[in-house]
């Protein structure tokens, strides 16, 4: 567990005692879940008052889908994707805002925008986002991805899969605190599906107690995501939110501290409930 009682979004305390609940904003045509749905920024704008509204504390606003085969999108397109909408919900809605995004570009633009969190699937491994993470006072999400999305699931291989995600985030980890980034300002997040078989997934997702004691916040995001799919006997994404909320649940008991998923208000209550009976979880002292 974190050492500090708040995670700090360019001055938006976040607490880090309880799981809070990241909601996912896809304003790209082709994402593996809501592609298509939220490109139009009044169609966003409503979406995203919608989550908020069902208690969502984070929304992530993404303009690259990353989903396994996705082609990468030009800098240009991807502003135009998401500048409109994170500036309309900068201007209407009281919560933190998070950007979905490996480029140094659109992470600088989207600063600028007044978000408080830069969430970087490419783990912050390219020098000029991590100098653009640390000349902000936004948080860092730093998220473990083994190759590229374009080919990441043909083939991923590792020797031990836990050990190595764990070095890797807490390796970017130290290099963001040696250029001045608190650590109150960095999450960190094991990738699921990214680069990784079901086993892989499996393995990761027993480990998180381990992973959620690296000294920083947890970030989880198996929403909807093929290794529920899976487990349910290839169940397509439409019908894999019970799965996705029992996962939340259990990656939240598990340490997690923020959840990224689609569906808000199932989570919302699903947290309710594991706070009022699960004494595990939730015991004082
Ligand atoms: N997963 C996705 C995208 N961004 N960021 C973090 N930190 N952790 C994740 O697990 C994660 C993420 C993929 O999900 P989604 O945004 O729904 O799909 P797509 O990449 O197709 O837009």
């Amino acid at each position: 567990m974190p050492a500090y009682p708040f995670l700090d979004c360019a001055g938006r305390p976040l607490p880090t005692d309880r799981p809070l609940v990241m909601a996912v904003l896809n304003v790209t045509p082709d994402s593996f879940s809501d592609g298509g749905r939220y490109v139009n920024p009044r169609a966003a704008l409503e979406h995203a008052r919608g989550m908020v509204a069902a208690g969502a504390d984070i929304l992530d606003v993404g303009g690259e889908s990353t989903r396994p085969g996705a082609e990468p999108v030009p800098i240009q397109e991807e502003l135009d994707r998401v500048m409109p909408v994170l500036e309309a919900l900068h201007a209407e809605l009281d919560v933190v805002l998070s950007i979905d995004t490996s480029k140094p570009e659109v992470m600088q633009a989207a600063l600028e925008a007044g978000v408080g969190m830069l969430n970087d699937v490419n783990g912050l491994r390219s020098p000029r986002a991590m100098a653009v993470a640390a000349s902000g006072s936004a948080a860092v999400c730093v998220m473990h991805m083994q190759g590229e999305p374009r080919s990441m699931q043909r083939r991923p291989q590792y020797g031990d899969v836990v050990a190595e995600v764990a070095e890797f985030l807490v390796g970017q980890a130290a290099a963001l605190r040696a250029r001045g980034l608190p650590a109150n300002r960095i999450v960190l997040d094991p990738g699921f599906g990214f680069g990784k078989t079901l086993e892989h997934n499996l393995a990761l997702f027993r480990a998180l107690p381990s992973l959620a004691a690296l000294g920083y916040p947890l970030l989880v995001g198996v929403s909807r995501k093929s290794m529920i799919g899976t487990l349910l006997g290839d169940r397509p994404v439409s019908e894999r939110r019970v799965g996705s909320v029992a996962a939340a649940l259990l990656a939240a008991r598990a340490g997690a501290r923020i959840l990224r998923v689609h569906d808000v208000r199932e989570t919302v209550d699903a947290l309710i409930i594991l706070r009022a009976l699960d004494i595990d979880t939730f015991r004082e002292g």
